[in-house]
């Protein structure tokens, strides 16, 4: 394991501390060194080759009928790996994440969600969206920490941000692209707002509150994947989330207890929050 636990003083964090109040999203260029992407990247490859148990789905179309020609078919992403993958579980509670989340928190924050997306040559984006619609966090909202694996730009479908939304409404979806997204909820820009791309280099990591809509387009490379590790967090004393979070887990890797989110959220009752 290369990981660099050499801590980051509080003169490091601030100004992004800051920006991230005001914006409500903020990137830290090289937060991860290239022997800590490689790694990742590594044992993601390791584990796509070997299929894992559980907590692994294939990116079926909307209507739900499986292409085997799809490239999120041949590479879907992996979600929760660190429920039985030691480096995963290491990544998400990196020492360098975890100083900047205190920094945005004001406190100890626990982890929520760990994904891994490939997105190879060809595949659809996500949607634009807001990921407390899923999560559900009490209270509060959650925080992303999505960090590249690949160097992302419009070509390969990197991240898009849609400024001054960071204390946006949560809103109830609408029906996403199904030939651009393979998600199906699409968030529509508000007024007078449009999305920014977020140009990053593997290493990058970008922060976003769960109120902040963002998605990202297709990966229209032919030779490129634009691979991304990405967990989600929230403060250390939220009372409630959405069941499929459950257990969370403290910085220190002990396991986290709260409620379950009884809300349904801006969709109502019956809609209970799921992983997106
Ligand atoms: O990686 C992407 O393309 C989108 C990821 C995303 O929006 C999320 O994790 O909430």
């Amino acid at each position: 394991m290369v990981i660099d636990s050499s801590p980051l003083p509080a003169s490091e964090t601030e100004s992004y501390a800051e920006k991230f109040a005001r914006d409500g999203y903020v990137m830290v260029r090289g937060l991860l060194s290239p022997q800590e992407v490689e790694e990742i990247r590594q044992e993601f490859a390791r584990i796509h080759a070997n299929g894992v148990p559980g907590h692994y789905e294939r990116n079926v179309p909307h209507d739900g009928v499986e292409n085997p020609d799809d490239p999120l078919y041949q590479y879907p992403r992996v979600m929760m790996p660190h429920r039985y993958n030691d480096t995963a579980r290491r990544y998400m509670l990196h020492p360098k994440v975890q100083a900047h989340l205190r920094a945005f928190f004001g406190q100890d924050p626990v982890a929520t969600q760990s994904m891994f997306y490939f997105k190879p040559p060809g595949a659809r984006g996500q949607a634009l969206h807001q990921d407390q619609f899923y999560l559900l966090v009490e209270p509060g909202t959650c925080v992303a920490a999505w960090t590249a694996i690949d160097d992302c730009d419009a070509e390969n479908g990197g991240m898009m941000v849609v400024p001054n939304t960071k204390d946006a409404a949560v809103v109830c979806p609408d029906e996403a692209n199904k030939g651009e997204s393979y998600t199906k909820h699409f968030v529509p820009v508000p007024k007078g707002q449009k999305p920014v791309l977020v140009e990053m280099k593997a290493g990058d990591t970008l922060f976003f509150n769960g109120n902040v809509i963002h998605g990202s387009g297709p990966n229209r490379s032919k030779t490129r994947f634009r691979r991304s590790f990405i967990c989600h967090y929230a403060q250390g004393d939220l009372r409630r989330i959405s069941g499929s979070y459950h257990p969370l887990v403290r910085m220190d890797g002990t396991t986290y207890e709260v409620e379950k989110q009884t809300s349904g959220g801006p969709c109502g009752e019956g809609w209970s929050g799921s992983l997106h």
